[in-house]
């Protein structure tokens, strides 16, 4: 497993084994100290210094230093506050979201595709709306890859058409219909006034209306502030976050698109 890619919940050790209730660590152990930042919308004094302190305080950061203060603009003071908490975190109280398909090598995917889909499987991919930021949907989708793994494009049985940014919804749908797109890859990643939301469940709402029920290409999104678990709600068939990998992409479109037991589990998987 590379250092970037989400653990499964096997790599964790066993909820027994894990303290009942830790708290945050800063000089020793149990001293609760974190380190937060914000901006107020306060030109930078001696009163915003206050205020950020007094903002600290209200969060149940006491005693809380101020440990930097800078304007950012006119009107506008970033900080960084670091001080005591005497909250408790329990671990074992947390849910771990498993993954659902285990990770194939390249050769398993590939010959996966081949046996039982017996042509290439098509994978059209683009950032919508005004997003910028190629570069996530790029570590996925070209052949240069991320983290070590080499990206969709590598595959020989995997057809990629890479539409690059700010692409129109419409233009998405009507390219994923023209390539008979298995799949469709979105790629948001600026998360101002929850735009990745809107743009995804826009794009869910369109391919729902320019497809028959059934025939629905997969729709998988992908962007460093999805929450996980949020698939249904956006109206997709899979979310994907930050340090993702091309081969975990790669083994969830051979689990969704070919028909289940044709491939069999890598000694890497979950
Ligand atoms: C590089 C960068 C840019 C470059 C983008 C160049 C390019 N061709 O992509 C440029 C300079 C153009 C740029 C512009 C802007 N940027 Co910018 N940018 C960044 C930066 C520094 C890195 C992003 C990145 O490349 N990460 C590396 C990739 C590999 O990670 P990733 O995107 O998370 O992708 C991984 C996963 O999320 C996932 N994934 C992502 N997409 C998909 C899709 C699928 C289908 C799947 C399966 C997986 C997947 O897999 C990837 C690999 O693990 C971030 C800050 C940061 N450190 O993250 C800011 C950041 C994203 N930008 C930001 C902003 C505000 C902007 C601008 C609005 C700035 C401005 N005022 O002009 C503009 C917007 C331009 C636009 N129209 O979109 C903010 C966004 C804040 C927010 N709340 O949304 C950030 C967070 C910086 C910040 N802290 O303020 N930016």
């Amino acid at each position: 497993m590379t250092p970037t890619s989400t653990p499964a919940v096997t790599d964790f050790p066993d909820v027994a084994e894990i303290p009942k209730v830790v708290r945050p660590y800063g000089d020793q152990t149990g001293d609760g100290m974190v380190q937060v930042s914000f901006t107020l919308p306060l030109p930078h004094d001696k009163r915003a210094e206050g205020a950020a302190l007094q903002l600290a305080g209200k969060m149940g950061i006491e005693p809380a230093l101020l440990v930097h203060a800078k304007p950012i603009g006119d009107g506008f003071t970033f900080f960084v506050v670091y001080g005591s908490v005497k909250h408790l975190v329990e671990p074992g109280l947390v849910e771990v979201v498993e993954r659902e398909f285990p990770l194939l090598s390249g050769k398993e995917i590939n010959t996966a595709i081949k046996r039982h889909l017996r042509r290439k499987l098509v994978v059209v991919g683009a950032c919508i709306g005004t997003d910028a930021h190629t570069v996530g949907i790029d570590a996925i989708l070209n052949i240069k890859g991320f983290a070590g793994e080499k990206g969709l494009e590598y595959h020989r049985e995997i057809k990629v058409v890479n539409l690059g940014a700010q692409v129109l919804v419409p233009d998405l749908v009507e390219r994923a219909r023209a390539e008979k797109a298995d799949a469709v890859l979105v790629s948001q990643v600026v998360t101002q006034r929850d735009a990745h939301i809107h743009n995804t469940t826009a794009m869910s709402a369109a391919f729902r209306e320019a497809f028959p029920a059934g025939k629905v290409p997969l729709l998988v999104v992908g962007g460093p502030r999805f929450e996980e678990g949020s698939a249904a709600t956006l109206g997709v068939d899979r979310i994907f976050g930050r340090g993702t990998t091309p081969g975990e992409v790669a083994s969830y479109l051979v689990h969704a698109l070919v028909p289940q037991g044709a491939a069999t589990s890598h000694s890497k998987g979950a």
